[in-house]
């Protein structure tokens, strides 16, 4: 039997890297920077998911994506642009415009929207069709933080299960220690002096097609069988 086709070739194109830091963000400042005056200031735009709708199934399937990545996330995007248009923050980056408006009560809503697009783009990347193993440097750390890696993996479990309603649950890294931390509805480890590894949306939004109210065989697939680890690497280095 053949996979189904995906309906979306253009959202196929692998983005390279994390959102912090990549050649996409670094041209999207400059382009920021060099928008003629009078001209269409550049928006948030919605990344491209690094791998086809159904790569993730059984765990995460085509439809719970084309909810999730096609109304969810795009829903963060147009909302974010509605909110900035015409505000001191329309053409900053991302992670300019978390920091700014988390800093002020009066645009939480801004935060929320802005947070949401960084925190899925960031989810997306965390997995892997196929999953993979940590190595070398990473594995050496994780070791060190934690007994080994079945306990990193246990910790990161237990911080899906026990984050209260909606929110998240990461792999962090806090000045030399790897940590696992949880966090509610939009809020992210940057605002909290940490550098995000690795994360699983805890949101019933990222489950419930799939495994209903079952968090816990979502979160124990999602760790067992679809972490991104080379990705986690490469945001530790
Ligand atoms: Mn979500």
């Amino acid at each position: 039997m053949s996979a189904p086709a995906n309906p979306h070739p253009d959202r196929r194109t692998v983005i390279a890297s994390s959102l912090a830091g990549t050649a996409a963000l670094a041209a999207s400042r400059a382009l920021a920077q060099d928008a003629p005056v009078g001209g269409t200031t550049p928006v948030i735009e919605l990344p491209a998911l690094p791998y086809p709708l159904q790569a993730l199934e059984p765990v995460i399937s085509q439809r719970t994506l084309e909810f999730h990545y096609g109304k969810h996330h795009q829903g963060y995007v147009t909302t974010l642009n509605d909110l900035i248009k015409d505000s001191d923050l329309a053409g900053k980056s991302l992670e300019d415009i978390i920091v700014a408006a988390q800093a002020d009560a009066s645009r939480a809503k801004i935060f929320n929207n802005a947070a949401q697009i960084w925190n899925h783009t960031f989810y997306w990347n965390s997995l892997k069709p196929g999953g993979s193993r940590p190595e070398g440097a990473l594995l050496k750390k994780i070791e060190a933080s934690f007994k080994n890696l079945d306990d990193c993996k246990a910790a990161l479990l237990d911080a899906a299960l026990t984050q209260f309603g909606s929110g998240w649950a990461w792999l962090v890294l806090e000045g030399e220690a790897l940590k696992i931390v949880k966090t509610s509805n939009a809020d992210l480890p940057m605002v909290h002096g940490q550098k995000a590894l690795l994360t699983i949306d805890v949101w019933e939004h990222a489950y419930y097609l799939d495994h209903q109210n079952q968090r816990k065989a979502y979160a124990q697939a999602v760790i067992d069988k679809l972490l991104n680890w080379e990705f986690a690497a490469r945001n530790a280095s």
